[in-house]
């Protein structure tokens, strides 16, 4: 940076002070943060080396819903809903399609992905464009379009660090991963003969859910490749997360770009419960998610409430249910309940009901006496000159007496450690030391039940780095 730069910098951030303007614009922006993204061992890792998750928003359809492409929207999804990413959902097939519109709505289309990438890009936020094939259903149907398209926009956009392409939204109607696979290798293909380096990621057969089939045979030749897997949790249940966790097990780079809580079709009842499994789920892998859909339409996904007419500056009472959902989850507040979140597991659920109808039951404080701590380290990877490590945390109230009120616990190492990334507990790493608190909703861990999937990820120069104590304090 040249020091007439740094200058004026500082100057701005003085006068922000004195006017009592606030820091926001001077602080980093996850791109500033983070930079470049690349698929490494199985995660999106950002430029650190450091696992690196996508949290995001998805927009309903360009052609539906351009208002809400724009700076001042996009501002409001990083700085009030704490957003990195913005997909931007581009029919090929239905409403004004890419594929089945004129071409002067093909330029119109165009022109809100260039929109929508300048917006993101001025924001410092990741960038998805997703060319969302759906009714179409075979992402071969167009495939002489995509090419088009994909070599268009990886011209425009190869030297830009935050913009993903999303090559097919949803194979489905019958689609195999076959034929999936193989428009992907002609796409990929296309895509890096100008941008060499952008991840790209590939929808799987059935809606984006396959990612068993493309565990089996992933795509061979190429870097930076990443599969999607989609999930609307008042359908897709425990069933749905044990695919998508084997084929996590099996190394798989997956980004959920898109979700919600509600039904499958985009409306019916929410599941906050489901909901808040599913993203403890992603928290534990640190896989990435991207939620749908920003617009006020009259459907239970929608995250503004029909009625709202404003275009970004949401305050709570303009966000549907989803839409307050998803803001708590961004800010790491999972629960949708105090007992149904998602670390308590299902017997713990019940004593839980049972604690609370009694009036009987004390809380004390968690100590050694009532509780036990389990600490395991998954794994360990290497990356540049550091070891990275990461260890899961169950604390498991033992007692069938007392519920646990409140918990703290202090780990020690042999050697010092860095964080590298931490889920579902407030955690403060200094020297050789972690120490981990609650969040709101495992806070209280009753009769019998459990605290689980908290997590943390450290770093550290030394690989035989060990733990030497995990006590209460
Ligand atoms: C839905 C929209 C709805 C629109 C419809 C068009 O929510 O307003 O009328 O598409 O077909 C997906 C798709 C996504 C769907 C969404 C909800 O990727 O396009 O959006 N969904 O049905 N996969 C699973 C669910």
């Amino acid at each position: 940076m040249k020091n007439g730069k740094r200058w004026v910098i500082f100057l701005f951030v003085i006068l922000s002070v004195l006017w009592g303007g606030s820091f926001s614009a001077a602080a980093s922006t996850p791109l500033e943060s983070h930079g470049a993204l690349s698929v490494k061992g199985g995660k999106v890792v950002d430029s650190h080396g450091k696992t690196f998750q996508l949290k995001g928003v998805s927009t309903h359809g360009l052609s539906w819903f351009p208002e809400y492409v724009s700076k001042e929207a996009f501002q409001s999804l990083r700085d009030q809903w704490g957003a990195n990413t913005v997909r931007l959902a581009m029919y090929t097939a239905e409403y004004n399609g890419y594929c089945t519109g004129s071409a002067a709505n093909r330029t119109t289309l165009k022109n809100l992905v260039d929109k929508g990438v300048k917006a993101a890009t001025d924001l410092g936020m990741y960038v998805i464009i997703d060319w969302h094939i759906l009714r179409d259903n075979n992402p071969n149907t167009y495939k002489k379009q995509s090419l088009a398209f994909f070599r268009e926009m990886a011209a425009k956009y190869k030297n830009y660090d935050n913009v993903i392409y999303e090559i097919c939204n949803e194979p489905n109607g019958g689609t195999t991963w076959s034929q999936v696979r193989s428009y992907a290798q002609s796409v990929i293909g296309e895509i890096r003969k100008t941008d060499k380096d952008a991840i790209i990621i590939v929808g799987t057969p059935t809606w984006s859910q396959d990612v068993d089939q493309a565990a089996k045979s992933p795509i061979t030749g190429y870097g930076n490749i990443a599969y999607s897997f989609h999930f609307y949790a008042g359908t897709h249940k425990e069933s749905y997360r044990t695919k998508l966790e084997n084929a996590l097990k099996k190394g798989l780079p997956v980004v959920v770009t898109e979700f919600g809580i509600s039904d499958a079709s985009g409306s019916g009842g929410i599941n906050k419960t489901e909901g808040d499994r599913w993203i403890s789920l992603l928290n534990r892998y640190q896989t990435g998610y991207v939620c749908w859909s920003l617009s006020n339409k009259n459907e239970s996904s929608a995250l503004l409430k029909s009625s709202c007419k404003k275009r970004s500056g949401w305050g709570s009472s303009d966000l549907s249910d989803s839409g307050k959902w998803l803001v708590n989850t961004l800010k790491g507040k999972l629960a949708s309940g105090t007992q149904s979140g998602s670390t308590v597991s299902q017997s713990s659920q019940t004593t839980g009901q049972t604690a609370a109808a009694s009036t009987k039951v004390k809380s004390v404080k968690a100590s050694k006496k009532y509780c036990s701590i389990s600490l395991k380290r998954e794994k360990t990877w290497k990356s540049g000159k550091k070891y990275y490590s990461l260890y899961r945390l169950v604390i498991t109230n033992k007692s069938s007496k007392y519920n646990i009120s409140d918990w703290k616990i202090q780990i020690r190492f042999k050697n010092s450690i860095k964080k590298s990334s931490s889920w579902n507990g407030k955690m403060k790493f200094s020297g050789k030391t972690v120490t981990i608190t609650p969040v709101s909703w495992n806070k209280t861990i009753v009769r019998k039940g459990k605290a689980k999937d908290i997590g943390f990820i450290v770093s550290s120069y030394s690989k035989s780095n060990k733990i030497s104590s995990a006590v209460f304090k």
